[in-house]
């Protein structure tokens, strides 16, 4: 059966990748088999991050930068990671092309990820969902995150371009530097550029990112794009960026460098997961669940039961 969906999977079937990425999703035995005889096919990928504020319009510019993908004859494969998307009433990822054209839904997959259990699980699903689409031949694949959580920086960050939406609304560019996203950002977008508040935007992200530029160097000022996403404005110009970035990181061995980096991230995190797993057997759980209250009330400290968990 998994032999089956292997071969369906590479022939960029789209129900046999609907079924791997459920498989996926749903944390299924077969995931990690399936996953196995996929990776030899992987690493084809370009993988582009899209995150920002909930409402930036991320959703929107996915929608109309897998258009102008689609039309230049890339495959698409769009993952959308939004735990917040039922619920705002934005756009939904995905209708628009598929009103437009037909003829366009063809080379594309679009995907959308919500949070069932912890956060932390989804950016490891959204990862291996991530590796499905490539498997099956996409050129590009473009994941959209909601640019909040620790472990949503950490799905923008194993993309290869990262584009960080910041609106005239959402703050000022303060407020995206302490959301960690000054720093994972290769390219800056500022969307709604029809609203006010936009320039100001634009002068204060340009003087941060000179002074990021000062510390990290080599690859000059990092790309601020203004468009009005709602309107298909400014999307060319931010293709045309993200083309740059790729040829960058690809001129200089730093885009290996970059998928080694993530490799051994993925690969700490697998093992972490695996120790986690063997090591909460039931007996330790229960063992735990008796020994709370000694612990609560100073009779036993955590550490020596630690230590005590380890011995056995
Ligand atoms: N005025 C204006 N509205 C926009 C623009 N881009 C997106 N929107 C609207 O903003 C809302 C949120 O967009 P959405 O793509 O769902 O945002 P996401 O939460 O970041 O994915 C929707 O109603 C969009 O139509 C823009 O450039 N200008
Ligand atoms: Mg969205």
């Amino acid at each position: 059966m998994l032999d089956k969906l292997v071969s369906q999977i590479l022939k960029s079937d789209k129900i046999a990748i609907a079924r791997g990425i459920s498989l996926v999703e749903n944390e299924s035995k077969d995931a990690n088999e399936l996953l196995k005889a996929l990776y030899k096919e992987t690493g084809k990928a370009y993988v582009i991050g899209i995150t920002g504020p909930p409402g930036a319009g991320k959703s929107t510019l996915a929608n109309y930068l897998t258009k102008l993908l689609i039309e230049k004859g890339y495959k698409i494969g769009v993952i959308a990671v939004d735990p917040t998307s039922p619920f705002t009433g934005g756009a939904l990822l995905g209708d628009r092309i598929r009103m437009q054209d037909k003829a366009m839904d063809k080379g594309v997959f679009i995907r959308s990820m919500a949070t069932r259990g912890s956060l932390g699980g989804l950016s490891k699903k959204a990862k291996e969902a991530c590796e499905i689409l490539d498997a099956s031949g996409k050129d590009f694949i473009i994941i959209e995150t909601v640019g909040v959580g620790q472990s949503e920086l950490d799905i923008a960050q194993t993309a290869d371009t990262t584009v960080v939406v910041l609106v005239p609304e959402s703050g000022d560019a303060v407020q995206a530097m302490k959301a960690g996203l000054m720093e994972i950002g290769d390219i800056f977008v500022i969307n709604k550029s029809d609203r006010e508040g936009s320039d100001a935007l634009g002068v204060a992200l340009r003087t941060m990112l000179h002074l990021k530029m000062k510390k990290d160097g080599d690859r000059g000022e990092t790309p601020v794009v203004k468009t009005i996403a709602s309107q298909n404005k400014g999307i060319d110009e931010l293709y045309e960026f993200i083309i740059l970035h790729k040829k960058y990181l690809e001129s200089n061995g730093k885009l290996e460098e970059k998928r080694k980096d993530n490799l051994i991230k993925q690969i700490n995190e697998l093992v972490n997961d695996k120790l986690e797993n063997k090591f909460w057997t039931e007996e330790k759980k229960s063992v735990l669940e008796s020994s709370i209250d000694k612990i609560s009330s100073r009779e036993v400290t955590p550490y020596d039961f630690v230590d005590e968990l380890f011995k056995n």
